[in-house]
């Protein structure tokens, strides 16, 4: 009986979002549907060989293009406040630019309407990872170095999006993790057009881009009034020295300044790049303009974190500067290395999928989600708060077992939302300014490389039939709102 267990100095506010998550790319299905042009991740899923895990594509996916109308009505039916999901930039312009597509955004009047009628706000993301393949061959996509098309074709791309739906989001997130679509992925020359630009400094290029696009549709959207918070998801992990020793300290800083800090350090701090990046990528590294600095400088009205899990940084062995001499990742000449097991500490630190290969970087870290808050509020001091746009856990080799009918079983699942949350609501306790949760996923979903092979849902997915499961992680989510938040009047049995 969760009321039983309820620690009475804690709560959520009651202005509290929570909710789960999705992304176009991996639940909508429908490529070729109304008018959809392709994005670079049909490419990456129909042509770039051994890159998908059992050769999985998005084409069919959870078929959320057409089955909207329920996935909204069961999650409504547990009380979930909240639905995040991103638009697909090239159903809107099936060639990224040129010609509005009508029918995709008759498409996504229906998918908001249909939100608002079930009283879930929606919560909207522009660009999760699936650019328009024309502007990926017309200049290099992000890799633009003119810095200009890509930046004004993603900003016309937001405007139609605001102007349409601007007074019906409460939350508007202009772009999902910049430094996975900059520096994870490949843009392999044989798939697409050649590029110029080397390969140790396309990150910097994209990134740049980035910021120039995400500054730009900040502006705009506040000088076209449009209501709600605009920010963007950064993503990220808590990052912990290993030891108390004043190398594993710069370590860890050069981590911080290599993953959140690149893009972070500009919007919320002064529109420029962080101290670590300027010494040790400065080569590749653009550079702003006074007015870009100005433009972009606090161009985000909260921090929003995909903050699933915490790593541990230590020195390398040899110098840093053989260390920056000798690296061939582009990302990390930062030369830290990291490590997740900690067997001083290990307090569920090996729960889950760690020992898998599929998602070597997940691990159940809750116990440092406090610290992680207060950092993110102290050093960025986001004006409207801190929220955690994704959160989650995968199972790689999930054996489900029905525990009533039609609700399968997911124990370490269920455990890791539980003791999250209960790390939120310490750090609030603590006077962290948390304004929200959002939950990855609604449902099993295309996995990005990893296919179907890896299931973040909170609902299990049957991808013959297209049925729904709802699993019991969705229910302990839930709950931990029921008990803790002022006001609810969830009714969950
Ligand atoms: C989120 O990214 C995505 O926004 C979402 O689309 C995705 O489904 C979800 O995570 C679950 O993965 O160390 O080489 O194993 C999380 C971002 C994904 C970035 C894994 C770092 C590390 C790959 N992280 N990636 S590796």
């Amino acid at each position: 009986n969760p009321a039983a267990m309820k620690n009475q100095s804690w709560s959520f506010p009651s202005n509290f979002f929570w909710g789960v998550a999705s992304a176009a790319y991996q639940v909508e299905g429908a490529v070729k549907a109304e008018g959809r042009g392709p994005s670079v991740w049909d490419v990456f899923t129909h042509r770039v060989t051994d890159f998908i895990v059992g050769n999985a594509t998005g084409d069919i996916a959870d078929n959320q293009y057409y089955l909207y109308k329920q996935d909204i009505a069961r999650i409504a039916a547990l009380g979930v406040p909240y639905y995040s999901f991103s638009i697909s930039w090239s159903r809107v312009f099936p060639f990224g630019r040129g010609e509005v597509n009508e029918q995709a955004l008759l498409h996504y009047d229906d998918l908001i309407n249909t939100c608002l009628e079930y009283n879930v706000q929606p919560i909207v993301t522009l660009y999760h990872w699936d650019l328009p393949l024309y502007l990926q061959n017309l200049y290099g996509g992000w890799l633009d170095e003119s810095y200009t098309d890509i930046v004004n074709d993603y900003v016309e791309y937001a405007r139609v999006v605001f102007s349409r739906y601007g007074n019906k989001v409460q939350h508007w997130f202009t772009f999902n993790e910049p430094i996975v679509f900059c520096g994870e992925y490949p843009y392999p020359e044989n798939y697409f057009k050649a590029t110029s630009v080397p390969v140790k400094q396309q990150p910097y290029v994209c990134g740049h881009n980035f910021l120039l696009a995400h500054g730009q549709a900040y502006r705009l959207a506040k000088s076209m009034g449009i209501n709600g918070t605009v920010s963007f998801k950064n993503n990220g992990a808590y990052r912990i020295p290993l030891t108390n020793s004043s190398a594993d300290a710069l370590a860890t800083q050069r981590a911080w300044d290599f993953n959140e800090g690149w893009f972070a350090n500009p919007v919320f701090i002064n529109g420029d790049y962080p101290q670590y990046l300027k010494e040790y990528v400065s080569d590749f590294l653009p550079e702003f303009t006074a007015e870009q600095k100005a433009m972009i400088n606090g161009s985000a009205d909260i921090f929003a974190e995909d903050a699933y899990t915490a790593q541990f940084y230590f020195a390398p062995s040899n110098t840093i500067e053989a260390c920056v001499a000798n690296t061939s990742d582009p990302l990390y000449p930062g030369c830290f290395n990291t490590t997740y097991t900690y067997s001083d500490q290990d307090g569920g630190w090996n729960i889950g999928p760690a020992a898998d290969p599929a998602a070597p970087w997940l691990h159940k870290t809750s116990d440092w989600l406090p610290a992680f808050l207060h950092y993110i509020q102290d050093t960025w001091k986001p004006r409207e708060g801190v929220a955690i746009t994704e959160f989650g856990f995968g199972e790689p080799f999930e054996e489900l077992k029905t525990i009533r009918a039609d609700i399968l079983s997911d124990p370490i699942r269920s455990s890791y939302y539980h003791d999250y949350l209960e790390g939120v609501l310490i750090a609030l306790s603590e006077g962290v300014n948390v304004v929200g949760t959002i939950a990855w996923s609604i449902f099993d979903n295309l996995e990005w490389a990893e296919g179907y092979s890896v299931k973040f849902g909170m609902q299990y997915v049957n991808f013959t039939t297209q049925e729904r499961f709802y699993k019991a992680s969705f229910f302990e989510y839930v709950n931990m709102f029921k008990t803790y938040q002022q006001g609810s009047n969830l009714t969950i049995a």
